[in-house]
């Protein structure tokens, strides 16, 4: 195989990367729980250091959600443990482990 024969080499190098190939690894590398931080806290727009529902959905289409407002309503409700609307601090932290299960990609 070491040989001088390229388009052989090509054809194998061309069947080990299609078969290496996911759909995930092709649209980006996913965002670490820091980066999803920052993006989140970029927009507390009322710097309350909570997260209201406009906030999150301003930061879920930041993320390239395609339906921020359902994913807005969706972390709340699952992150939302005091029940006052908002995300807290401490049920942010719990967001972002729920935001890393949806594999946003920096794009
Ligand atoms: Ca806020
Ligand atoms: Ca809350």
């Amino acid at each position: 195989m070491a040989g001088g024969d390229s388009s052989l080499s090509m054809k194998n190098w061309f069947r080990r990367t299609l078969q290496g190939v996911t759909p995930k690894s092709a649209e980006g590398v996913p965002l670490s729980e820091d980066q999803l931080r920052r993006i989140f806290m970029e927009h507390d727009k009322n710097g309350d250091g909570s997260l209201n529902k406009e906030e999150l959905q301003a930061a879920f289409r930041a993320l390239g959600s395609r339906a921020p407002a359902w994913r807005a309503d969706d972390a709340i409700y699952n992150n939302d443990f005091d029940l006052d609307g908002v995300l807290n601090k401490y049920e942010i932290v719990h967001l972002l482990s729920y935001t890393l299960q949806c594999h946003y990609v920096l794009g």
